[in-house]
């Protein structure tokens, strides 16, 4: 398992376990301290269904028993493709009592992806939902044809009835003697993330359980996370936001509640906050204005929500700026990756800082650098890429030698492909990707830049800016936005861009209005869709 992993170098991993970050505990003890402390808390409600520390902890055991008992051992891969059901919560922990290693997969994904990430992981096994929703079956058995290492194919959730090459997760064999086995090694792989991004095949991330544990607590910390608390899980669970930022882990740490949304469904997650007095959640920015619309019928009780945290891609300032007298809570801007580096506003900040930055790194260990195209650090204010290392952030991709030698520098920084301005206080501001530029004739326009401007527009609620192909000069500017009212025609948007001083070569070559942007599954503009959707028509 240690194959295709790069661990710490000795100096930093001491240095991380003398500061108290790391605390050579498997991330499966998590569970079971606080268990112990308030076994009849409620840990975890989905649906109708609840359950205290004590059950979910008991059920963990029994899930890791049968891991056992289907023949999976320490390190062994395990596709996990889960929506936010209760089963995921314990088999997560189960995987971590065994070491068995579960690979997240958004429940969005189809059998490219899967046979890629099967294939690249060696999976093992292969987890889907039960009845009811997507029939991940007929998957399952091409996956099985096509990666015949996937031996078992586990149905988590109502059974199908006809249960045929699968196996439900109650109904897993259970040896005696699996709970005398050894625990995990504590900087031994965890769990494999996927990479984010909206271009690319997906890359697996392995977190160490010491690394997402103190990932997941911090991030408790710095979301003022306790007992009382009820966070909402309204994105999917298999990602890192949800997951451990502070997510579900972060929760469960704290020994607060974790409630699961059956969809991100502006009506579901709203009904809920209201329901199961929810304090804490975290979205995208893409859904910020559906929720605010949502609320604003005056249909929902919102009254407990104290914080709510938006990451994943930029948030118009606008639009943060809405959040307060839209919902009532409080706003916390999060810029992280599923590499590990994580920024928060904090909940003591000036308001101006939450509304206009993403924040700053998480760890007092956390190093980061903004560097120009050759390296060389960016004096405070200029944009540049973002550099970082540190005591949870990845020194590789899980086998991948070749991408390494370049998304890492030799000094073991991860190099992030965000483009960021770092201010006098050590705030970012995520400005763009490197990459995310259209190449018009020559002139580089950066996508985010453009996107800032029209975002200020009163009559666009969302935007994305691509290129799409032009036989003489390579790539035009399109913009695509999701109207607010009464949307602008291109020459009125190309006049409001002169009017607030952009550069001329923003000046957009066309413009698209659409009903919704297509989103990732985590709910980003999927630029490659967009891409794809225009590109044939060339004006
Ligand atoms: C989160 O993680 P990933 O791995 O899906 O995507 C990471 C990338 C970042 O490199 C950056 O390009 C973008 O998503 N991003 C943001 C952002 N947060 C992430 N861009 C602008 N503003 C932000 N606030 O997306 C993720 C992981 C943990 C917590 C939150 C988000």
């Amino acid at each position: 398992m240690t194959e295709g992993f790069t661990p710490w170098p000795a100096d930093r991993a001491r240095r991380y376990r003398d500061a108290g970050h790391w605390l050579g505990r498997p991330l499966g003890t998590l569970l079971r301290e606080r268990a112990a402390e308030r076994p009849a808390h409620t840990a975890l409600v989905a649906g109708e269904r609840r359950y205290d520390y004590a059950a979910l902890d008991t059920w963990a055991d029994e899930i890791a028993a049968g891991l056992i008992g289907l023949g999976l051992a320490a390190g062994d891969r395990l596709l996990v493709q889960l929506d936010n059901r209760a089963e995921f919560v314990p088999l997560c922990f189960a995987a971590f009592r065994t070491g068995v290693v579960p690979v997240l997969i958004p429940p969005s994904h189809r059998i490219a992806e899967l046979d890629a990430l099967a294939g690249l992981s060696g999976a093992a096994g292969y987890v889907i939902p039960g009845a009811g929703g997507f029939d991940y079956r007929e998957q399952a058995g091409e996956l099985r044809r096509r990666q015949p290492g996937v031996r078992h194919v586990v149905v988590a959730g109502e059974p199908y009835g006809n249960g045929e090459g699968t196996v439900d997760l109650t109904d897993l064999p259970h040896p005696a003697g699996a709970a005398g086995r050894p625990e995990p090694a504590p900087d031994g792989i965890a769990v494999l993330l996927l990479s984010g991004g909206t271009t690319g095949t997906p890359k697996l991330i392995p977190r160490t359980h010491d690394d997402y544990h103190y990932n997941a607590r911090a991030s408790a910390d710095v979301t003022g996370l306790g007992p009382e608390d009820v966070y909402l899980a309204a994105l999917p669970v298999t990602h890192n936001f949800t997951l451990a930022c502070p997510g579900v882990f972060g929760t469960l740490s704290a020994g607060g509640t974790v409630v699961l949304a059956p969809s991100p469904s502006p009506e579901d997650c709203l009904a809920l906050i209201g329901r199961e007095r929810v304090t804490v959640t975290a979205t995208v920015p893409s859904v910020v204005p559906l929720w605010l619309e949502e609320a604003a019928t005056g249909r929902y009780d919102l009254a407990s929500l104290r914080l709510l945290q938006v990451g994943g891609a930029v948030l118009a300032p606008r639009q943060a700026a809405a959040v307060r007298p839209g919902l009532g809570c409080t706003l916390q801007q999060v810029f992280g990756m599923a590499e590990g580096l994580l920024n928060f506003t904090r909940l003591d900040d000036p308001e101006e800082r939450v509304l206009t930055t993403q924040g700053r790194p998480l760890s007092p260990d956390d190093e980061v650098h903004v560097v120009d195209e050759d390296g060389g650090p960016v004096p405070p204010g200029e944009a540049g890429e973002l550099l970082t290392r540190g005591p949870y952030t990845i020194n590789g991709y899980y086998r991948e030698p070749e991408r390494n030698l370049s998304s890492f520098t030799p000094e073991g920084f991860f190099r992030s492909g965000d483009v960021v301005r770092r201010d006098a206080d050590g705030c970012l501001t995520v400005v763009g990707r490197v990459k995310d530029q259209i190449n018009r004739g020559g002139e580089k326009i950066a996508a985010a830049e453009l996107e800032a401007h029209v975002a200020a527009h009163d009559g666009v609620r969302q935007v994305a800016v691509i290129g799409v192909s032009d036989e003489a000069l390579g790539e035009r500017v399109c913009v695509c936005v999701v109207p607010d009212g009464t949307p602008p025609t291109l020459r009125a948007l190309k006049r409001f861009l002169r009017e607030r001083g952009a550069s001329t070569l923003l000046a957009p070559d066309r413009l698209e209005i659409l009903d919704d942007l297509p989103l990732t599954a985590i709910g980003k503009v999927d630029k490659k869709a967009l891409a794809a959707r225009y590109a044939p028509v060339l004006d």
